[in-house]
């Protein structure tokens, strides 16, 4: 990347990373070398399906670039920055080595994280939450095609069921209510997770898992969900006066990327323009 054109370097208290997915092709690794690049921090805290081992035993694809990213952690961590491994379920290969160090790099079940600003939170991947409503998680991804394949179909079977002289049965009727239940999937993981916290007396919960950035509160409790690295690119940080923040760091080099195309353009234009180039962060909660 253009160095006029990056954002600055940040210094962190905390990072938290989760879902990056190593060994399979939709990990965005190049992506996540280059918010690594951009970000140090006190103490990081990977929080579940780091590598994937089901798709390890199935196809190798484990390209420079994924060893690139281990290599940007291990140096990290050598450098000084304690790092905290929480397995998830598809790296849960990791659950064998609880209580294990390797390269400064501590392995554990689950953690608890003290902020800056004093507020406790629990710190895990949350599969172990998903069990009731996982079921119905794929057709979230399926979307609008499905639905309209879904609802031809609908068409021919209920012109075969009146041939046969039979009651009408709505599949498109079915279905909704199946996408529904998808889309109530993610407000129920962040009910239950929500709940495991205030269960335990935290003040909040850090998870991944469903690979869906949030950082909001359910009533009394912070949700926190560090996203992925897979179908997007989003990290939580800490800063040092303690409030957490939500980057989206696909988003973050798009825009410092097209800031670099209108300072460009202005340069051109004026060559002497005196372009602000802060770079835009997003809102912090
Ligand atoms: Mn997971």
């Amino acid at each position: 990347m253009n160095e006029q054109s990056s954002p600055p370097k940040k210094h962190v208290r905390t990072l938290f990373l989760s879902d990056i997915h190593l060994g399979t092709r939709g990990c965005q690794a190049d992506m996540l070398l280059d918010f690594l690049d951009h970000h140090d921090a006190d103490k990081i805290f990977l929080v579940g399906d780091i590598f994937d081992g089901w798709r390890l035993r199935r196809g190798w694809h484990w390209p420079q670039a994924h060893n690139n990213v281990v290599e940007a952690l291990m140096a990290k961590a050598h450098a000084g920055t304690p790092i905290t491994y929480i397995p998830g379920n598809h790296d849960e290969v990791m659950r064998s080595y609880l209580g294990t160090h390797f390269g400064g790099i501590e392995v554990k079940a689950k953690d608890e994280h003290v902020t800056a600003c004093g507020e406790r939170l629990l710190i895990t991947h949350g599969d172990q939450f998903d069990v009731v409503v996982m079921n119905a998680k794929w057709l979230a991804h399926v979307g609008d095609r499905a639905y309209n394949t879904v609802l031809l179909l609908n068409t021919w079977v209920n012109r075969v069921r009146r041939l046969w002289g039979g009651q009408f049965w709505s599949l498109s009727n079915w279905a909704k209510q199946q996408v529904k239940r998808a889309v109530n999937f993610i407000g129920e993981y962040e009910g239950v997770l929500a709940d495991e916290a205030r269960r335990g007396g935290f003040d909040g919960i850090v998870c991944g898992h469903i690979h869906k950035a949030e950082l909001c509160r359910v009533d009394d409790v912070l949700y926190v969900n560090c996203g992925d690295w897979v179908e997007s690119c989003t990290a939580i940080v800490e800063h040092h006066h303690g409030k957490l923040q939500l980057i989206d760091w696909a988003r973050t080099v798009r825009r410092s990327e097209h800031r670099k195309k209108v300072r460009a353009r202005a340069q051109a234009q004026a060559p002497k323009v005196d372009f602000d180039t802060e770079h835009v962060t997003e809102t912090a909660v």
